[in-house]
C-alpha cells in the first residue's frame, strides 16, 4: 500500500534530493490499514496511542524503502563507512523528525485530520528516546542526522537502554528521580535483529601458545559471556538523502534459565544469571561527570564497544575479504572516552583473531580510530582501577601495557624527554592508586583527536593533552559543534521556518548559511514585525505550558530570560539566581522605576548523586515561591522552574526565548550547543567568553551579543593567585544583601539554614567565580533591559542572530569531520 518497490534500487540515493510521492488519500488508507492489520484495532475503538502506532508504521514504510536502497548503495559502491561509537544518543521523538525529513508532514497531518485525529495531541504521546544525559548525547543525535543528510554511509553504535535518563519531578521544590520507561508501549522505530548476536566476554584467563610461524599467540578464555543483540533504528537524512542505521545493543544471557534450579524450586535463582547479564543494558548511566557505580559502567563500555567492533569487522571482511584494508573502508569515531577500550579491543581482534603482527595491527588501529574529547573537567576524565581492568579484561590489560611500553620507549628517544613528561603521557596513572587513563589510551590509539570548540581545542593542548600533544602535534584538531536545523528550526519553530521561506526562499533549507540573506531584512520594519509575531506566538504557547505544568501565570509580553541545561556548578545557574534575587530586591526598593517585565525560566536535571546541584534546584524553587507570590513585583518578575527538561521540552522552550543564558565560568564549558539553538531561533545571548560562545560572537558580531565576565585566561590567573570572594562581596552592597538574605533564610522560612551551605561555599571558596562575575553580569542584564525597551533595536538584533547562525549547522560540522578526519565524500 505504500511506496514503489522499484525505489529499493533508487539510483537517486547517490545524492539527489528525493521525496516519496504519496497523496493524502494514500496516506489515509495506509494509516487505516496499519491500524487494522498491524495494531489490530477497529478505528471506532482506537485510542490515540493506537493511532500513533499506526501512523508511525505507515510513515516507517517510506523510511524502509530508502533504508534498503541506502544499504545496497554502500555495498554496490564499496565506499568507506563511518562508525560513530557513543554511549549516548539523545534522539528524542521520531515521528515528526522522520515525516519532516521525508516531506510527509503535511500529508500525514491532512490524512489524520480527515480521519478526525488531532495530530498534535497524538504526537505528544510519543516518548522521547532519552538515551543520553545532555549535550554529548544530543550532539551524537544531531550528527547522525547530518551524516544521513550529507549522504555519508554511517552507522551509529550504542546501547539500547531499557530505561533512559530519569524522569524529573519537582516535589516541594526538590528534584525527585523517577524511572523512565520509553519502551512501555513498544517502539515502532526499531527493528530487532535476533540473528545479529555477538558474544562479549568478561574475566577469565589468557593462554599463550606458539603459532605455526613461531610467534606467540594469545587466546583469551573469558570466565563469563553475555550476548549482544542488535536493534536497528533508521536515521533519515533531510529530504531522504539517505537513511543510515543506528544500531543499539541489548544484553542477553546466553542461557535464559537454569532449568535444573527451576525444577528444584529455586524460581528466582534460576534466572539470576540472566538478570545479572541483562543488567548491562538496563539503565543509562545517570551521571553528568560525577563518580559512581564503577564496575557496571565499565561492563557497559566494553559490552557495546566489543559488539560494535566485532560487527564492523565482520561486515568489512565479508565485503572486502581482507582485514588489512580496514582503514581504507572504515573510520571509527569515539564519542568521548566511553568507548576508548576500542583501541585495545581492535588490537585484540587483529592480533588474536586475525593473527596479524603487532606493527601491522597497530598501524591499522591507529589509522582507523579517532577520538573526540568533550570536557576538560578532571572528574570527568575516565580512569579505571588497574585491578578492576585486570580482573574484567585481562587480555586488554596486556595489550595496554604493551602499547604503553612502546609509547614510553618512543618518548625516551626525544632529546627534550623528562620524567614529568613520561609520567604525564603514560597510560597508567601511578598517583591515584594506579589507574588506566582512558583519555591517554584514546589519544595514542587515534589518528585525529578533536576538541569541540576553538577555545576548548586550544585548552586541550595546554592542559589534558599538553605532553601527548607536544609529542604528536599533528593529531590535535578542532571541530566546533553544530546542531541540526531540521529539528532545531524546521520542526521546533515552523512559524520562523515559514517566514524564512516566504522571505528568502528554499535556499536555507538545504544550506543553512544562506540564512545570511535574511540580514538585510533586519532593517525592514514590516519584516521585523512578522519576525516578532512569530516569537510572540511561540511565547504564548510556552506561557500556556508553564501554566499547565506548574500553575505559574506569565505574561507573553515580558522578556523571557531562559536558562536551560544540566544543573552544574560550572554552568552557574547560581549566578543567575543571585542576580534574580538582587533584581527582586531592587524592584521592591524602587517600585516606581521603569522596570522591564521579565520571566526567569529555568529547567534542567541534576545528577542523582550531585547534592550541590540538587540544592540549586531547590533554591530556584524557593526563590520562585517568594517572588511569584509577592504583589510588589506582580507583572514585573516571575521565576519558573519547568520540570523534566528533555529534547521535546527544549523544542518548545527554545523558540520562545528572548534571552539565552550561557554563563559558564570561562574555560569550563567545552562548547555548549544550546547556545547555538537559541541564537538560531532569534534569542539574544548573555554569555561569557567560553566554549562556542566565542565563535558565536565572531559570527553574529559583538554588537548583537552580550558578553561579560572573566576570560578563561583571567580565570586561570585569579585562581592561581588565590581568589578572595569575601572582599568582592563586601565591595558590592547588592550582592552582600543577597547573601545575607539567603543566609538568614528569607527564601527558606520553613528551614532557615537550608541555603547556608551554599552561601558559605560562595563566601569561602567560590571555585566557579560566581561572585567575581556578579557585578559584570548584573550590569549586563541592565543593558539588556535597556535594549528591550527599544523594541525595534531588539528585533533588529534578534533577526541578525538568526541570519548569522547558519554556520552552526551540524551539516557544516560533519562536512569538516568528513574532509579532515574521516576522508569520506559528502554531497
Ligand atoms: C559536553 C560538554 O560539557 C558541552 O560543552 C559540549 O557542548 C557537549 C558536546 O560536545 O559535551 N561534555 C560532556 O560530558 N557533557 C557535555 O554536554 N555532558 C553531558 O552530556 C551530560
Amino acid at each position: 500500500s505504500t511506496g514503489e518497490p522499484a525505489s529499493l534500487d533508487d539510483p537517486a540515493i547517490d545524492g539527489v534530493a528525493f521525496a516519496p510521492k504519496v497523496d493524502t488519500l494514500q496516506m489515509r488508507k495506509a494509516i487505516l490499514a496499519k491500524l487494522t492489520y498491524a495494531v489490530g484495532k477497529d478505528p471506532a475503538a482506537a485510542k490515540l496511542h493506537d493511532w500513533l502506532r499506526a501512523t508511525s508504521l505507515a510513515v516507517r514504510d517510506h523510511v524502509v524503502d530508502r533504508w534498503i536502497a541506502s544499504v545496497r548503495e554502500a555495498y554496490r559502491t564499496g565506499r568507506k563507512r563511518v562508525y560513530y561509537l557513543s554511549l549516548e544518543f539523545m534522539i528524542g521523538r521520531q515521528l515528526r523528525d522522520v515525516s519532516c525529513n521525508l516531506q510527509l508532514d503535511a500529508v500525514v497531518r491532512e490524512a489524520l485530520a480527515e480521519i478526525g485525529v488531532d495530530y498534535e495531541a497524538m504526537a505528544e504521546l510519543e516518548p522521547d528516546a532519552a538515551l543520553g544525559n545532555g549535550g554529548l548525547g544530543r550532539l551524537a543525535a544531531c550528527y547522525m542526522e547530518s551524516m544521513a543528510t550529507l549522504a555519508i554511509a554511517a552507522h551509529g553504535y550504542g546501547i539500547r537502554y531499557d530505561h533512559g535518563l530519569f524522569r524529573q519531578k519537582i516535589a516541594d521544590g526538590w528534584q525527585v528521580e523517577l524511572p523512565e520507561d520509553w519502551l512501555a508501549f513498544g517502539n515502532p522505530w526499531e527493528f530487532e535483529r535476533r540473528e545479529v548476536a555477538y558474544e562479549i566476554g568478561f574475566g577469565g584467563t589468557v593462554e599463550a601458545s606458539e603459532g605455526w610461524d613461531g610467534a606467540v599467540r594469545h587466546t583469551w578464555k573469558p570466565g563469563d559471556r553475555v550476548l549482544a543483540i542488535a536493534y536497528d533504528t533508521p536515521i533519515v537524512g533531510w529530504r531522504g538523502a539517505r537513511v543510515n542505521t543506528l544500531r543499539l545493543w541489548r544484553a542477553r544471557a546466553a542461557d535464559p534459565i537454569h532449568l535444573e534450579a527451576f525444577n528444584r524450586g529455586d524460581h528466582v535463582g534460576a534466572v539470576a544469571d540472566r538478570t545479572r547479564a541483562e543488567s548491562i543494558s538496563r539503565v543509562l548511566y545517570p551521571s553528568d561527570s560525577t563518580q559512581a557505580g564503577q564496575e557496571l559502567r565499565l561492563r557497559q563500555e566494553f559490552f557495546f564497544t566489543s559488539a560494535s567492533l566485532q560487527d564492523l569487522v565482520r561486515r568489512h571482511v565479508q565485503q572486502f575479504g581482507d582485514i588489512r584494508s580496514l582503514p581504507d573502508k572504515a573510520t571509527i569515531q569515539l564519542n568521548d572516552t566511553h568507548p576508548a577500550i576500542a583501541v585495545a579491543e581492535l588490537m585484540r581482534i587483529l592480533l588474536d583473531v586475525h593473527a596479524l603482527g603487532w606493527d601491522e595491527a597497530w598501524a591499522i588501529t591507529r589509522t582507523t580510530i579517532n577520538y573526540t574529547n568533550h570536557t576538560l573537567l578532571p572528574e570527568a576524565l575516565e580512569m579505571w582501577p588497574v585491578s578492576l581492568m585486570e580482573r574484567l579484561l585481562p587480555r586488554h590489560m596486556q595489550i595496554i601495557y604493551a602499547i604503553n611500553a612502546k609509547l614510553i620507549a618512543d618518548a625516551r628517544k626525544r632529546p627534550d624527554c623528562t620524567d614529568g613528561m613520561l609520567s604525564a603521557i603514560s597510560l597508567i596513572d601511578e598517583w591515584h592508586g594506579r589507574g588506566v587513563r582512558m583519555g591517554n589510551l584514546a589519544f595514542v590509539g587515534s589518528h585525529k583527536i578533536n576538541g569541540v570548540s576553538a577555545l576548548h581545542s586550544e585548552l586541550m593542548k595546554k592542559t589534558v593533552f599538553k605532553d601527548l600533544g607536544a609529542l604528536y602535534p599533528e593529531r590535535i584538531t578542532n571541530k566546533t559543534n553544530g546542531i541540526t536545523p531540521r529539528r532545531w528550526l524546521m520542526q521546533s519553530n515552523p512559524g520562523l521556518a515559514r517566514l524564512v521561506r516566504d522571505t528568502i526562499g528554499e535556499g536555507p533549507l538545504d544550506d543553512l548559511e544562506k540564512l545570511s540573506q535574511l540580514a538585510p531584512y533586519a532593517e525592514d520594519a514590516a519584516f521585523r514585525e512578522r519576525f516578532m509575531q512569530v516569537k510572540r506566538a511561540n511565547k504564548e504557547r510556552l506561557a500556556a505550558l508553564i501554566l499547565e505544568q506548574i500553575g505559574v501565570r506569565v505574561d507573553p509580553a515580558a522578556l523571557f530570560d531562559v536558562h536551560v541545561k544540566r544543573i552544574h556548578e560550572y554552568k552557574r545557574q547560581l549566578l543567575n539566581v543571585l542576580e534574580t534575587i538582587a533584581l527582586y530586591d531592587a524592584i521592591r526598593a524602587r517600585p516606581n522605576e521603569d522596570w522591564v517585565p521579565r520571566v526567569k525560566l529555568f529547567a534542567g536535571k541534576a545528577a542523582s548523586s550531585y547534592t550541590t546541584a540538587k540544592y540549586i534546584i531547590k533554591l530556584i524553587n524557593d526563590v520562585a515561591k517568594v517572588v511569584n507570590s509577592d504583589p510588589a513585583t506582580r507583572g514585573l518578575l516571575k521565576v519558573a522552574f519547568l520540570p523534566n527538561y528533555n529534547v521535546s521540552l527544549a523544542q518548545v522552550i527554545i523558540p520562545a526565548a528572548d534571552l539565552s543564558e550561557q554563563i559558564s565560568t570561562a574555560g569550563m564549558e567545552a562548547s555548549g550547543t544550546g547556545n547555538m539553538k537559541f541564537a538560531l531561533n532569534g534569542a539574544l545571548t548573555i554569555g561569557t567568553l567560553d566554549g562556542a560562545n566565542i565563535e558565536l560572537r565572531d559570527h553574529i558580531g559583538g554588537e548583537n551579543i552580550f558578553i561579560f565576565g572573566l576570560t578563561a585566561e583571567e580565570v586561570e590567573v585569579v585562581r592561581r593567585k588565590g581568589y578572595n570572594p569575601s572582599e568582592t562581596i563586601a565591595d558590592n552592597p547588592a550582592l552582600a544583601a543577597v547573601m545575607e538574605s539567603l543566609y538568614a533564610g528569607v527564601y527558606s522560612p520553613d528551614d532557615p539554614s537550608r541555603h547556608r551551605g551554599t552561601v558559605d561555599a560562595l563566601r569561602n571558596h567560590d571555585y566557579f567565580l560566581v561572585t567575581a562575575d556578579f557585578q559584570a553580569y548584573a550590569e549586563t542584564q541592565r543593558k539588556i533591559a535597556a535594549l528591550w525597551r527599544n523594541s525595534s533595536d531588539w528585533a533588529r538584533k534578534a533577526v541578525i542572530n538568526t541570519a548569522r547562525s547558519g554556520w552552526f549547522s551540524s551539516d557544516r560540522a560533519i562536512r569538516d569531520y568528513a574532509e579532515e578526519i574521516w576522508g569520506v565524500p559528502t554531497r
